[in-house]
């Protein structure tokens, strides 16, 4: 009933207490700012909380209006942006500054991401800061540092079972190391992406320990129940996210009773209902933000809010909290951007860059799983019918915010095929699921593609799938065969799906490894906290002696390597491929052809076409003109040239044009 007024009159009566409650509150928080800050920057605290303070109080009305004084949740919630402020280096300061003036800064064509474990890519974290070179030389302005904060021992799930968030996992250093390496990868124009599982802790945390030893103010911090009943009742519309090694989403701790843990036994859901969970992590994204953090990852985040009789994913509430969070930690590190993590359905995927009724600043950054996803179908299936479909149905996101493009990460490939785009192309949504993970298991006969099921369901058909880039491409059975015309084949097919990403639209993300085509590690199972869970099989460690032969163009890793180094060179010169504009798939009449045009209102036009097919094609030339193209040049041939005959376009086997314009 407390819902109808606000139903009735929506945002506005929301907005004028808004209004009043600033009001209210600037004056204290003036105060204070001026205090802690100087004159100058409290002046700009207090604009940037002016600016967003109808945002977060209309979100956090949305999920904790009707429990109480939500004046006094602001006023506390400020006190802590505004103490994070005034302990804010003077460097990050600067970037803050830098970024206020040009916001853009995520959407532009020189952004180049590397993704990999801190550990198995050098070392330790001041290791890590000794293969900058390596990094530079492959272009890279963005790395993403799989998690890194302490763990509990393991197993820890590959480290998202946090025990401590304001510490390093010892194994790679300590917090120093961190701001250190942070401090370095700032001075070359490279961003530093982190991991924050915002979605549980593991059951060692401190906050959990409280909770066990039966303190009510800490068992509030996660879902607990007395009884099976309200669990068997939850459960009845939950899906598993590990049928096969954690199955059930609610785990007993004696003495405390049923505990909701939507992965593993030991990760325990955060209790997002509480404000006091909030406010908790609130507080470390904001210490992450000062020690030098630009991009959180934000794991899992679809799950963050539970309500019965739905599949607790997506709620309403998720968005509510990433919008509060987001105008919270702008307000006191606006250098800093989210990236969602949410592997989901195309139409809920767009919501977490902020797509609603209205633009609702959110995350400005989400994976682009349909893109990833649909790479894989049509280098499958070398049909891009069911691609153009579904990434034309795609809303595309605000524009100031972007995509962040992919061909593999360290999770298996879950294959989110939306029933109504594969129904529009003639296909069942489950039988072409099926056909994908025969596919890439290797269990279909003609398949190029070395990999694995990952969590097969025995009760629903359902599996998705683990392999590294190469392997899956078809790099390892090449070589296992010793095929050289196969294995030119599987590089062009892996630089087709990596062409794409770096084309799309948004920051390209290159998976540790995958510039050097290393294949599937077939040796995790060696070792027993691994040995359970075959997406290690594509967590190899890095393997520098390849790496080694990257300037070799002989040599598997020199054409990979050289490849995407090239990819990131030439986007680094087209100003099209800068994002914020949209894109838009387009249909051409070869069904291997993939064209997708990218429209940009000052930065020119773009058509890139993708032959996911083993041979030489065409397709009508009249897709130029479609595109807006007038004097089309190949951005990707050293002359610009490209086989424009007869009305037709011409395309090698998985080959790809950038076409691009005078
Ligand atoms: C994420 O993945 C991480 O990427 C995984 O490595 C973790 O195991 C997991 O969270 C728990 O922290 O379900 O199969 O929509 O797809 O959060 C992997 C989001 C997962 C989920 C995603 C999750």
């Amino acid at each position: 009933m407390a819902d109808e007024p606000r139903a009735l009159r929506p945002a506005s009566a929301v907005r004028a207490r808004a209004t009043s409650a600033l009001q209210r509150l600037q004056p204290a928080l003036a105060e204070h700012a001026r205090a802690s800050l100087g004159a100058r920057d409290a002046a700009a605290l207090l604009a940037r909380v002016q600016r967003r303070f109808i945002d977060v109080y209309q979100a956090l009305d949305e999920v904790y209006g009707a429990t109480g004084d939500l004046d006094g949740l602001m006023a506390d919630l400020l006190r802590l942006v505004a103490d994070a402020a005034a302990t804010r280096d003077d460097d990050l300061r600067v970037l803050d500054h830098r970024r206020e003036i040009a916001p853009d800064w995520h959407l532009r064509e020189e952004q180049v991401g590397y993704v990999c474990y801190a550990d198995r890519f050098a070392g330790s974290l001041a290791e890590v800061a000794d293969q900058l070179d390596y990094l530079s030389g492959l272009g890279v302005t963005y790395l993403h540092l799989m998690p890194l904060l302490r763990p509990r021992p393991s197993p820890n799930d590959g480290g998202y079972a946090v025990v401590d968030y304001r510490a390093v996992d010892p194994r790679l250093g300590d917090m120093t190391d961190l701001e250190q390496l942070a401090a370095a990868l700032r001075g070359r124009g490279i961003s530093l992406c982190i991991d924050l599982v915002v979605n549980h802790t593991a059951r060692e945390h401190a906050w959990a320990r409280r909770a066990a030893a039966g303190d009510p103010v800490y068992r509030d911090y996660y879902h607990v129940f007395g009884d099976r009943s309200l669990p068997d009742r939850y459960s009845a519309t939950l899906p598993e996210v590990f049928p096969d090694t954690a199955p059930g989403s609610f785990t007993e701790v004696p003495g405390l009773g049923w505990v909701w843990t939507t992965f593993h036994d030991y990760q325990w859901d955060l209790n997002y209902a509480n404000p006091r969970v909030f406010r908790e992590m609130l507080d470390v994204m904001l210490f992450l933000a000062n020690r030098g953090v630009e991009v959180l990852r934000l794991d899992a985040v679809p799950f963050l809010w539970k309500r019965e009789g739905t599949a607790c994913l997506n709620e309403p509430e998720v968005h509510s909290l990433l919008q509060a969070f987001r105008g919270l930690v702008g307000c006191a590190a606006p250098a800093v951007v989210f990236k969602a993590e949410a592997i989901v359905g195309p139409d809920e995927l767009v919501r977490y860059l902020g797509v609603h009724d209205r633009h609702r600043p959110e995350c400005e950054l989400a994976y682009h799983n349909q893109l990833m996803v649909m790479g894989w179908s049509s280098a499958a299936s070398r049909d891009v019918g069911l691609m153009t479909q579904a990434l034309s149905r795609m809303r595309p996101p605000p524009p100031t915010t972007t995509w962040v493009t992919y061909v593999r990460c360290h999770d298996d490939i879950g294959w989110a095929v939306a029933d109504e785009d594969a129904a529009a192309r003639g296909l069942d949504a489950f039988t072409h699921r099926r056909f994908l993970n025969d596919f890439y298991s290797g269990s279909f006969a003609a398949s190029f593609a070395h990999g694995a099921l990952f969590q097969a369901n025995p009760v629903t058909g359902d599996a998705r799938v683990s392999g590294t880039a190469a392997s899956l491409c078809g790099i390892e059975q090449a070589l296992e065969l010793d095929d050289r015309a196969l294995l030119g084949q599987a590089v062009r097919r892996l630089l087709l799906l990596y062409g794409l990403a770096f084309s799309y639209g948004g920051i390209p993300l290159i998976y540790m490894g995958d510039e050097i085509a290393q294949v599937n590690d077939a040796a995790y199972t060696d070792d027993p906290e691994h040995t359970q869970d075959n997406r290690w099989l594509h967590r190899p460690a890095m393997d520098w002696a390849a790496a080694e032969r990257r300037h070799d163009p002989a040599s598997v890793a020199g054409m990979v390597f050289e490849g995407l180094r090239q990819l990131g060179a030439v986007r680094r010169g087209l100003p099209a491929l800068r994002a914020g504009g949209d894109t838009r798939p387009l249909w051409t009449d070869d069904p291997a052809v993939f064209a997708y045009a990218r429209i940009h209102p000052r930065e020119g036009t773009f058509l890139g076409l993708a032959n996911f097919g083993d041979f030489a094609t065409s397709c009508d030339a009249g897709i130029l003109g479609a595109a807006g193209l007038r004097r089309p040049w190949d951005a990707l041939a050293p002359d610009g040239r490209f086989g424009l005959h007869e009305g037709r376009i011409h395309l090698p086997g998985l080959g790809m044009l950038w076409l691009t314009d005078d």
